[in-house]
């Protein structure tokens, strides 16, 4: 078991550095052909989300900073994980439903990643859940949402370290008008709010892997007390 575990993760570090080379390459095909591929030898959605795109999408980041990629060439790589990711979604959505409750998906006011949230918007409608992901959202608007859908778990999504004073605003503002509802913060920022956790109780997930078990957790918690 544990030898299969480890031929699979390095496997997965294969397949990352070849999504990798394609992506920077621009090749749609190549991206899509390597996931495919994976997903037939037996790797999950959800370990090809957190183990082939998300790094390869950081090796990006690290390639735009150093000057050696373009912006157009980082959002062409952008674009063609998003669609990749409509493949691995299909993979997704033929798993066994274990919840139909309702979950708002956002990244705070003026963070435009939200690659991480779409993922987890995807494993958890594969999971069986109702998905309603907003994106990028006012923090004014996200509250009336809030209000009217009613969901059983919010999810947050901070990824600028310009968004870390913007994640405490939100999760203060939901907090004050929903002392009891479920809060999930996942992304590069959220992690800086591990240590405020049980003041705020909130939730950090580190991958949408884990966020996903956390979820089923807690809606479970809930309906327990
Ligand atoms: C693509 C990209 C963009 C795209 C985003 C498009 C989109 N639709 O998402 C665009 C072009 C808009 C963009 C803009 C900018 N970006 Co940018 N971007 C990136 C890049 C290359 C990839 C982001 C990504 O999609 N990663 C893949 C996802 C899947 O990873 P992830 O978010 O970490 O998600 C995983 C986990 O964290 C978790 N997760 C994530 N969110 C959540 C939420 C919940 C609730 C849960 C449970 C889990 C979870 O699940 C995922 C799977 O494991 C990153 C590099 C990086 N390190 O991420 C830079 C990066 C984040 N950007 C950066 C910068 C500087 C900017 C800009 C300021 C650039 C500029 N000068 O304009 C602007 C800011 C725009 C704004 N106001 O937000 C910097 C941030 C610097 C820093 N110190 O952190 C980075 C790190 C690049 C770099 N190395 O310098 N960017």
């Amino acid at each position: 078991m544990g030898g299969n575990l480890h031929a699979r993760a390095l496997d997965l570090s294969h397949t990352a550095g070849d999504y990798s080379a394609a992506i920077e390459a621009g090749s749609f095909g190549d991206a899509q052909r390597i996931v495919k591929d994976s997903l037939a030898a037996g790797a999950s959605g959800p370990e090809i989300l957190d183990h082939v795109i998300t790094p390869a999408m950081y090796r990006i980041g690290e390639r735009w900073e150093r000057g050696e990629i373009s912006v157009a060439d980082e959002h062409l790589a952008t674009a063609i994980s998003n669609r990749v990711m409509g493949t691995v979604y299909e993979s997704l959505a033929t798993e066994i439903p274990v919840s139909k409750e309702r979950v708002v998906i956002a990244a705070v006011e003026g963070d435009q990643h939200v690659m991480g949230l779409r993922m987890l918007a995807d494993v958890l409608e594969g999971a069986g859940y109702e998905t309603l992901y907003l994106g990028e959202t006012p923090l004014a608007d996200l509250l009336p949402f809030i209000s009217t859908h009613d969901p059983r778990v919010i999810a947050l999504g901070a990824t600028g370290p310009w968004s870390t004073a913007r994640l405490i605003d939100t999760v203060r503002a939901i907090r004050c008008e929903m002392p009891f509802l479920p809060i999930v913060l996942g992304g590069a920022q959220a992690q800086r709010l591990a240590d405020i956790a049980d003041d705020y109780q909130i939730h950090v997930a580190s991958d949408v892997t884990t966020a996903v078990e956390l979820v089923e957790s807690l809606i479970r918690a809930t309906d327990l007390a």
